[in-house]
């Protein structure tokens, strides 16, 4: 039965929320191999477009309605990594995207299958992270009967994609996965999910995977417009107190070099967002570190007293402006983005300029304007970061958490494939770890998702099979999605998890402690599973290290040891991130700026 067209859900508020500009030129791009035409069933085409666009991993779980597709899988021997929970699945696909650059598939079944990967497509929404989500869905026929397994994906996807589809036919199936591609993987990077329809992955259509991709109503601006980087050139020359904010639209648009280029050239101090950290070399003079709630002094007083702000790739998030009343009261804003919904969304933006960072960056390299009149700021600002540096109480027996990450840094020599859970150590591992290279952090920015570090891990680590990679995670995170232990087993991935345990959900217990009189309600957790023993049920090597002498050694042994390693770290319970921006406070409102 052929029902035409594949039902694209009416999306405009979301395409334009997320960039997708209506236009009515024609988009074309030649991104993969000519493939034979030949009529075969839908599941046969899934795997052979997966092939076209060159996929080497999908990340998955299988079951009923999507057995015909993994019935392909079986036989075509395309690579498949079992995960022990669709939320692994999906997480462990979003470390891949993020450390590979390219778009990370995931193919799971209808209803919980699906729904089980809701909170990793949003957290790729909110951090940009290009995916390809395959869902099955029950037969055409039944669906909208409440049939077993069935789930309105595409209702309950619809404000967390960047753009989704339900396949009513085969035969334009090769179409739906050849935009659904080109969606994820340009413009401002995101999810995509294809609902596939048991019966359509059955039946059989022609297959013609086409080169092109026709989408007339997407047409992301990559090119800045020459007239607005003539403003902020000019800006950038009359001021005294520039400051640039960095976020990971620099790493998504691979603009770092160009950003160190930019920075050196015109002498500008830089800050960066959580998600940016990587783009501008965390070691170099003039950068500030990362600016916002658990942000440095100087990066924050930066922003607090400049003149000009030249945020690039980063979209003001609150996590990073604090109150937006007190945020750069004195400063010209210019603000670099591909998505044009992010510029004045939730600041007052005077130079905007819709473009791809590194263009943007190369347009602003080659105006070589004339430089401000900033040294005085620079060396202020050279004076903030000694005086005011991150700190800690350091402790005689006891492991401090920032020590740890500390020690960690300085034992990789900066070099490993960070990943993190979301809490109190995912500050610390910002603040401590210094990131000189791009691609090499992986964290949950926007949604903030405990369970996100360890899959992402292993989907780095399966992205770089050659680098180190080390998870960060609190006891409580790891415990989210600790499932995966079965998967690193299976695969003997020398991923390192490294496990915060401060038996606690710390950076609840922080805010009820400075925010709710010390009232702990739920947070503390002095019971903690024996995770030595947990690692080795599943024949991973575990420690446990409860004291600063045996610290070294232990992150050496961790190190040097061939295979995967679970090592959990007891550290002091009662310790705080700070600086801390309170919520409602603006950001030269810090507390914890110097130890008492
Ligand atoms: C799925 C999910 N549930 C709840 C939260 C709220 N939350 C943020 S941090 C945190 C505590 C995390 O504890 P742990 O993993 O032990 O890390 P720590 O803060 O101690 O380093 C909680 C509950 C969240 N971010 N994600």
């Amino acid at each position: 039965m052929n029902l035409g067209r594949a039902v694209l859900v009416p999306k405009k508020l979301y395409q334009l929320v997320r960039g997708i500009k209506m236009s009515t030129k024609l988009k074309k791009k030649e991104t993969t191999a000519s493939f034979e035409k030949k009529v075969m069933t839908g599941s046969s085409m899934l795997v052979e477009a997966l092939k076209a666009e060159n996929v080497e991993v999908i990340f998955g779980y299988p079951g009923g309605a999507i057995l015909p597709t993994f019935d392909e899988i079986y036989k075509d021997g395309i690579r498949h990594i079992l995960a022990r929970h669709e939320q692994g699945a999906i997480h462990a696909a979003e470390g891949y995207a993020r450390v590979s650059g390219k778009p990370g598939v995931v193919i799971v079944t209808s209803g919980p299958g699906a729904t089980n990967v809701i909170t990793g497509i949003a957290d790729a929404m909110m951090d940009s992270l290009p995916l390809v989500v395959f869902s099955g869905q029950v037969s055409t026929a039944v669906i909208g009967t409440d049939a077993f397994q069935e789930a309105d994906v595409i209702g309950i996807t619809m404000p967390i994609t960047k753009h989704n589809y339900q396949v009513r036919t085969a035969s334009e199936l090769p179409r739906i996965i050849k935009e659904a591609f080109h969606i994820a993987t340009t413009g401002r990077p995101g999810p995509v999910l294809i609902d596939l329809p048991k019966d359509v992955s059955i039946e059989s259509g022609l297959f013609d995977y086409s080169k092109e991709v026709h989408l007339p109503g997407y047409q992301p601006t990559y090119l800045p417009n020459k007239l607005q980087i003539r403003k902020l050139v000019e800006a950038v020359s009359s001021a005294k107190k520039p400051v640039i904010l960095v976020g990971a639209g620099v790493l998504h648009a691979k603009g770092s070099s160009e950003l160190l280029e930019y920075v050196e050239q015109q002498q500008l101090p830089v800050a960066s967002t959580l998600l940016g950290l990587g783009a501008f070399p965390g070691t170099h003079k003039l950068f500030l570190g990362m600016a916002g709630m658990h942000g440095t002094y100087a990066a924050n007083m930066a922003i607090y007293e400049c003149d000009l702000l030249i945020s690039i790739g980063s979209r003001f998030d609150d996590r990073v402006t604090g109150n937006l009343q007190k945020f750069a009261p004195t400063a010209k804003i210019a603000h670099i983005d591909i998505d044009p919904a992010e510029i004045g969304k939730n600041i007052e933006t005077h130079i905007p300029i819709v473009a791809d960072a590194k263009e943007a960056l190369k347009e602003l390299i080659l105006q070589n304007g004339r430089k401000g009149q900033n040294t005085l700021w620079n060396e202020e600002l050279q004076q903030l970061k000694v005086e005011y540096p991150l700190w800690y109480n350091e402790d005689l027996a006891v492991i401090k958490p920032q020590k740890l990450i500390e020690r960690i840094y300085e034992k990789t020599n900066g070099e490993a494939i960070v990943t993190t859970d979301v809490g109190q150590h995912q500050m610390w591992t910002a603040q401590f770890f210094k990131f000189n290279k791009p691609n090499r952090w992986v964290t949950s920015g926007g949604l903030g998702t405990m369970g996100f570090g360890f899959p992402a891990a292993i989907g780095a680590q399966i992205a770089e099979p050659n680098s180190p990679v080390i998870a960060i995670m609190g006891d409580a995170g790891f415990q989210m999605t600790l499932q995966e232990l079965s998967l690193l087993q299976e695969m003997q991935l020398p991923v390192k998890l490294v496990i915060v345990n401060n038996a606690s959900l710390g950076m609840v217990r922080q805010w009820q402690q400075i925010f709710y009189e010390e009232r702990y309600s739920n947070s503390l957790v002095p019971v903690q599973p024996n995770f030595v023993k947990l690692a080795e049920a599943y024949d991973i090597k575990g420690m446990r290290v409860d004291h600063l002498a045996d610290l070294d050694a232990a992150i050496e042994e961790m190190l040097s040891h061939p295979g995967p390693v679970l090592v959990d770290f007891r550290v002091a319970e009662k310790e705080n991130v700070y600086p801390m921006v309170a919520p409602g406070a603006g950001l030269h409102e810090m507390i914890g700026v110097k130890p008492e």
